[in-house]
Order: structure tokens, then sequence, then C-alpha cells
């Protein structure tokens, strides 16, 4: 059993210089494994005699314990070590600044729709709002529009196959406020609106602010005073309008608006495409038989309205030149309209 003795203090020493875990488990089993020294020996001792086994046995039993021993307390000792040097290695910094939260913010055209929000309400409008899913009747019918109207057209409409559809325009719900509200009324709707469209300057769905007006003794003067004074608070500054005749059914007469070029102040650019002015609005005085079918009596109520874009005014405001950029929600797009 002389060189048992040896071999032990030669594991034993292996296992002490071992310093890491994978050097560690290749001295085990190269002594405790299946073909391992230690294990080799077990199985010589069916050779012996009853007597001589059960000392050799117990010798060598002794040994493998005594080398599990060994192991165990140096795998132990290389897991603490490994675990210190990687608390050593990650060292948590309490000094370094925080990453910080970053903020989000209003898209643009809502921060633009808050502003035409804004001017209107302190010029005495209240904000209505209606549903987007609408039927013909508030969308089209009592708005004068006939039933045989382009705008009517399967190409130009959403429809959903019960014979409802999205909204073309804000303006049922002037109707539905009309139809339930007191007169005199004096309102602006903003919202989403639908229509079958898509290219360079049209998206499916965009949005839109219409304002209506219906009290006693109301005149065109009363119209072109309320945009003036939108368009000098929307743009900061006063600017000149251009009224030019236009038709649309649910009013009579009507206007599209022109404003000078808030670009080159009318001396002729490319936004403006030399003209030096640049269309943002339609308007009129609302049609008597608009009135008639909300149940408002045209002998003795009048009325003014008026539609604008709000994703074209946010291309003004904020010079962008493609309408689509505010529907793709890229990050680095939009980031740009929240410093303040
Ligand atoms: C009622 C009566 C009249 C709303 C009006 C316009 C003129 C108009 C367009 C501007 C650009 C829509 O976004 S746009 O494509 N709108 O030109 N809208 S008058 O007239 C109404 C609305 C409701 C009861």
């Amino acid at each position: 059993m002389q060189d048992l003795d040896s071999l032990t203090r030669d594991l034993l020493d292996r296992i002490d210089a071992c310093t890491d875990l994978a050097a560690l488990e290749s001295v085990r089993v190269a002594a405790l494994g299946k073909k391992g020294q230690i294990t080799e020996r077990l199985k010589t001792l069916g050779k012996l005699s009853p007597d001589e086994r059960r000392i050799a046995g117990a010798t060598i039993n002794r040994v493998k314990q005594q080398l599990v021993d060994a192991i165990e307390g140096r795998r132990g000792s290389l897991e603490r070590e490994l675990v210190e040097r990687e608390l050593l290695a990650g060292r948590i910094d309490v000094t370094l600044p925080g990453r910080g939260e970053g903020q989000g913010g209003l898209h643009p055209v809502t921060r633009t729709r808050l502003r035409m929000e804004k001017i209107f309400r302190q010029a005495g409008f209240t904000v209505a709002e209606g549903p987007e899913v609408e039927d013909d009747f508030h969308n089209f019918e009592a708005l004068n529009i006939p039933a045989d109207h382009p705008a009517r057209a399967m190409h130009d409409t959403f429809y959903f196959p019960d014979g409802r559809l999205l909204r073309t325009h804000t303006s049922p719900v002037q109707i539905r406020e009309m139809r339930n509200g007191q007169m005199p009324m004096r309102i602006i709707v903003p919202g989403r609106v639908y229509r079958c469209d898509s290219d360079m300057t049209h998206t499916p769905m965009f949005h839109q602010i219409e304002g209506l007006v219906i009290d006693e003794n109301i005149s065109f003067a009363n119209l072109k005073a309320v945009l003036a004074h939108f368009v000098e608070q929307f743009f900061e500054r006063a600017r000149a309008l251009r009224f030019r005749p236009s038709y649309f059914p649910f009013t009579e007469p009507s206007a599209e608006v022109d404003i000078q070029c808030v670009f080159c102040d009318g001396t002729g650019c490319r936004v403006c495409k030399q003209t030096g002015w640049l269309e943002v609005l339609g308007c009129g005085m609302v049609h008597p038989n608009v009135l008639s079918a909300c149940g408002v009596d045209p002998g003795r109520w009048q009325g003014y309205a008026f539609g604008m874009g709000i994703d074209r005014m946010a291309m003004l405001r904020y010079s962008v030149n493609d309408l689509r950029l505010f529907f793709e929600n890229d990050l680095r797009f939009l980031r740009q309209f929240n410093r303040g």
C-alpha cells in the first residue's frame, strides 16, 4: 500500500494546485472517474482474499473519501474566488450620473390642433366632437350633398357593408350639434376624417378643423374678421387674405381663402409656386337647405362655416414639405418637435 500513499499525496497536491474549476474537474475524473486511478484500484479488490479485501477495501475507501473532501473544499474556495473576482470587475460606480428617462412629447399634428383650438376658444368658440363612423344622412344628405354627387362614390368614401361610412369631413358633427343644440351657436370641430385617396399630398386619413357660427344678423364680414384674426394669431403675424369664389354644396356663397405666403411674404418662392399666395381654407355662408334639414329657421338665423386641414397647417407652421412624414412615426422626425 506504499504506492497508494504516494498516489494520494500526488492527487492531493494536484487538487491544491488547481486554479480554476475546469482543472479541478479533470483531476477529479483522473482520480475518481469511471477509469480513474482510485476507481481502478477498487476494481482489483475482487482478486484478493476476503481478509485482505476487508483491509485494503477500507483503506482505499478512506483515501477516496479524503479525495472527495479535498475536491469539494477546493471547489468551494475556487467558486468564492470567482464570485469575488466578478464583483470586483463589475463594481457599481454610484457616482455615475443616471441614465435618465426619455420624455415623450406631443405629435406635431396634435400640437397644431391644440394651438388652433386655443386661438378659437379665446375668440369665444367651444370645441365639439362626434363619431368617426357616420351615416349617409349626417355626412351627406343633411349637408345638401345630392345622391348623385361624386363625393358619394365608392372611390371617394370608405363604406361599411351595412351602408354606414367613415366621415369624409367633420361637418356631420355640426349637423348633430344643430339638431340637438340651442341657437345661437359658435363651435369648432377638430377630428380625423377619411377619404379613399393616397398620393404625395393625400393620405386616407387626415385631420380637419371646421367652424360653425349661427346667429341673427351674421354676415360674410363676420367670417372675414374671424379668419383674419385666426391667421394672424396662428402665424404670429398679420397676413393678407384673398377670397376666391368657389362652390361647396353646404355653403352659399362659398369661397376659398388664400393667405400671403408665410415663407416669402408674398414675393414668390418655391412653396407658393411663385404666386405669393397659399391656399389654406374653404368657407362660406351656411346654405339655407342645411339650416332647414336641422330644424333651424333660415328666415331668422344665418350662419357661416369654414374648414381647413390641420396637417396642412402643421406643414406650413413647421416647414414640412411632405405630408406623409406626419404618418410614418419615425422618431427621428417626431423628436424635432419636442423642444419647448
Ligand atoms: C355645416 C355647414 C357648413 C364647412 C366647410 C369648407 C368650406 C372647406 C375643406 C378645407 C380643406 C376641407 O380639409 S379640407 O379638405 N373645407 O373648404 N368646409 S365650408 O362647412 C359647413 C360645415 C357644416 C353644417
